[in-house]
Formats: C-alpha cells, structure tokens, sequence
C-alpha cells in the first residue's frame, strides 16, 4: 500500500511539482464554470456539494489489508465486450491495444499497455460498492490518472474527463462511457488499473485497463478504457449526462 505521504515525494522527486499547481488551478477554474455553477444549483448539485463539503478535495478512500480482500471479485455489467474488435485485440494479449488521451490537451497520447505499466505506479485495496447492493474488496495497481493527464498536458478549458470503453451494454446504444470532475481526475487513489489482486486484469473485470475512482459507486469505475478526451461540458457527449447509466438516470456524481 502506498502512502499519500509517499506519493506525494513520488511526484517531488519527479520535479512534477506542476502537478500541485495544475490541481489548484483545477478547482479554481471548476468552481468558475457556468456549467459547474448550474449543477451545483441543481437538486444533484446538493448531495455533491455536501460531499465535497465533508469529504474535502483529497480526503482518502479507506484502504484495507490484504487479509481483507473478497475471496472473489466478481464481475458486474459487461462481463466480455465480445466485439470483433475487442476479441482481437484480447487475442494478442492487448500488444496492439492503445490507450487514447484526446480532446482539450496540448499532447494527445497513445500509449501501450507496456509504457502504462513502466511508469510509477499505484496499489491500493479497498471496497467496491454497486448501487445493486453487493460490494468486494480488491487489491488495484495502476498508473494514477493524474499522472497521464499531466504527460498529456491538460488545456486551461478542460473540466471534465471522459472514459470511452469497448463494450456495448445494450442493443443499439453506444459503447459504455463515464465521466469525472478534475477533482476526482486529480485525486490520488484515482488510478488506471491494469492488475487486479496482483494479476493481469481479467476481462470479466475491464481488461486490458479499467478506472478506479474509489470514493464513487461501481458504475463510475470504468471498465474496458479505450480513450480518454479531456473535455469543457459534457452535454455534447452520449445522451449528455455524462455516462451511460447517468443517460439512464442514475446520478453522476456517485458518492460513496
Ligand atoms: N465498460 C463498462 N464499465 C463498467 C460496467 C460495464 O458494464 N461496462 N459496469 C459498471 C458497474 S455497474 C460496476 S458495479 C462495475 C463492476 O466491476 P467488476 O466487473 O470488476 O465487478 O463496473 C462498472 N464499469
Ligand atoms: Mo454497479
């Protein structure tokens, strides 16, 4: 388990103290935004609002022990993508497979899974909650968002971040997609997991790469990442409320 103590002289010794101050611009120019104002307004706005409130920006997601973790983490959702697409890439064991980082940043990215898994990574255990009343505790490594987004080099409009997966949950519809705020983006057990319980990322689990974002419910933790685009509102993506479930109606922001 990596401490935030630790993490926090991770990114020292990296002389990203950018980092600290790309955060603070974050929120600032987050709490500025008409479209952030009118949420906060909103009915939704008020148990984010009283989240942010209690919780604060960093405060930390419990973590447990080892002797802690499920026996079995189950699957939930899309359990195999099986697309053309997916099942090749799946096929050779996710060699050609490239993560996307688009839209509102000065360096868009394409990264293999072996350039994710040499940069500093992140291992964390804690509890997963669905909104369908189940919960596990796994162990996650990964490589924490904020580090992707800071090689990417985020635009001063970005706002939110938005995961496109590779799996089709329903006849018809797009691909499964989610969305975070920066201050979830730039949390530090925000992490794009690659291992789950110190092994490769089963599919049935997002493989090859899935969000963690732990101080949310389940349907926020994206499974099957493909690309991730930076963008200024959300209301010109899926059916405009910011995931696949939340088009549905469920919240966006899920706080656990
Ligand atoms: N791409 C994608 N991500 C997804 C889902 C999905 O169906 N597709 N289901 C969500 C829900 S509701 C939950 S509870 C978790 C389940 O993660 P697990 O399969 O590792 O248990 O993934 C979330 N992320
Ligand atoms: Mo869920």
């Amino acid at each position: 388990m990596t401490s935030r103590i630790l993490t926090r002289r991770q990114m020292l010794l990296r002389g990203s103290t950018a980092l600290g101050g790309l955060l603070v611009v974050g929120c600032d120019r987050l709490s500025n935004s008409p479209s952030f104002r009118g949420m906060l307004d909103s009915a939704e706005g008020l148990s984010y609002r009283a989240q942010r409130l209690l919780v604060g920006h960093n405060a930390l997601a419990r973590e447990f022990k080892e002797a802690d973790l499920s026996p079995v983490f189950r699957s939930n959702g899309t359990s195999d993508p099986d697309t053309p697409g997916y099942n090749a890439l799946a096929a050779d064991d996710f060699r050609q497979w490239r993560l996307k980082i688009d839209g509102l940043v000065a360096r868009p990215l394409e990264l293999s899974l072996d350039q994710l898994r040499a940069m500093p990574s992140r291992t964390q255990i804690t509890r997963h909650d669905c909104v369908e009343g189940w919960s596990a505790i796994g162990q996650w490594t990964g490589v924490p968002l904020s580090t992707v987004l800071t090689l990417a080099a985020l635009s001063p409009s970005a706002r939110y971040i938005v995961f496109y997966c590779a799996d089709i949950l329903e006849v018809g519809a797009d691909p499964y997609y989610e969305s975070i705020d920066l201050i979830d983006a730039f949390h530090p057990q925000t992490i794009l997991a690659y291992d789950l319980n110190r092994i490769r990322l089963p599919v049935a689990n997002g493989a090859p790469l899935r969000l963690r974002v732990e101080r949310q419910l389940g349907y926020k933790h994206a499974k099957y990442v493909m690309r991730i685009q930076a963008v200024q509102d959300l209301s010109h993506i899926g059916g405009g409320k910011g995931g696949f479930w939340e088009d549905r109606g469920y919240e966006w922001y899920a706080g656990v």
